[in-house]
């Protein structure tokens, strides 16, 4: 069996400030990836821009740092290439749902085999605190000193609407529930979303760890039903006392890959392309 250590890259370590959130979901990935024995050298982890995107530099599996916003459609390529990887994309709150918020609802819709972490932190943390999309109306930022004028997206609700078939809420301070829920995320078939609290010790002082501690609690204490549409909806939106985490909602249905004929014969990554001969399609195009 392999242990947290084995996913990670010993040529480098995390440059994030001492506290931050994103070492939780580091440890949580990583205690995740052992309790399912994953080979590294089958999984592939695939972020954005940000604090948190930097991760698959400190990782020893596969690892891309794309463009800000765009994890989603090269994780769904990845996955394309090779359905037999483990693919896991990994954002900030403003990389997910914000700049990449159309790539977001797409790669949900089409059920790309994906497993989505989103450290939700209310701000940009890279480019000094900024606030993100899931900022509160009225929260004070660097950009924002007399209050964001915006009321906040809620990213679940939109994911159900999107139709995925995976909605979760994590809190990086929660490490045996978080990696529960990633390692439940990896091993659905289909896209799973998890989004996960994740203090920002630099630039958001209201939503610390003690915050969290105090107004999470899990929904597999309250026998919540991650089958009942209406149900979980309710548990999204009602914020009036705690705020829950845990699986809101699951379900089963095709993925992307499997919509593809072309993938019925194994993955592409594995075909044997040294027969194929494409002069005569450049020879068609060239003029
Ligand atoms: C196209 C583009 N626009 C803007 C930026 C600048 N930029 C880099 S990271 C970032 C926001 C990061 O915030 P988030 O995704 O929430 O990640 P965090 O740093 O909070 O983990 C921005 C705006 C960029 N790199 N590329
Ligand atoms: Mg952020």
């Amino acid at each position: 069996m392999r242990t947290p250590k084995d996913y990670t890259d010993n040529t480098g370590k995390p440059n994030w400030c001492p506290g931050c959130g994103n070492f939780g979901i580091e440890a949580g990935l990583k205690m995740a990836m052992s309790k399912l024995n994953l080979d590294p050298d089958n999984v592939a982890l695939v972020s954005g821009i940000g604090c948190g995107a930097n991760a698959p530099y400190w990782f020893n599996t596969y690892g891309l740092v794309t463009l800000h916003g765009r994890p989603l459609p090269v994780a769904t390529g990845v996955k394309l290439g090779n359905h037999e990887l483990t693919v896991i994309a990994w954002s900030g709150d403003g990389d997910a749902y914000g700049i990449g918020m159309g790539h977001f609802i797409h790669a949900m819709r089409r059920n790309a085999n994906v497993t989505y972490l989103v450290g939700n932190n209310t701000v940009y943390g890279l480019t000094k605190g900024q606030a993100s999309p899931t900022a509160e109306k009225g929260q004070i930022s660097p950009s924002t000193p007399f209050g964001t004028p915006d009321p906040n997206i809620d990213p679940l609700a939109l994911a159900m609407s999107s139709k995925c078939s995976f909605i979760a809420r994590g809190f990086a301070g929660n490490l045996p529930h978080l990696s529960n829920l990633i390692a439940e995320g990896i091993k659905h078939k289909g896209f799973s979303l998890i989004d996960i609290y994740q203090p920002c010790v630099a630039w958001d002082k209201t939503h610390g760890y003690a915050y969290y501690q105090e107004k999470t609690f899990d929904l597999a204490t309250v026998n919540h039903d991650v089958t009942n549409k209406q149900a979980a909806l309710k548990m999204i939106f009602d914020k009036s006392e705690k705020l829950p985490i845990g699986i809101f909602y699951k379900e089963e249905r095709e993925v992307y890959e499997d919509e593809q004929p072309q993938f019925k014969r194994g993955p592409l990554a594995h075909r044997d392309i040294e027969n194929i001969n494409i002069k005569a399609i450049f020879d068609q195009y060239s003029f």
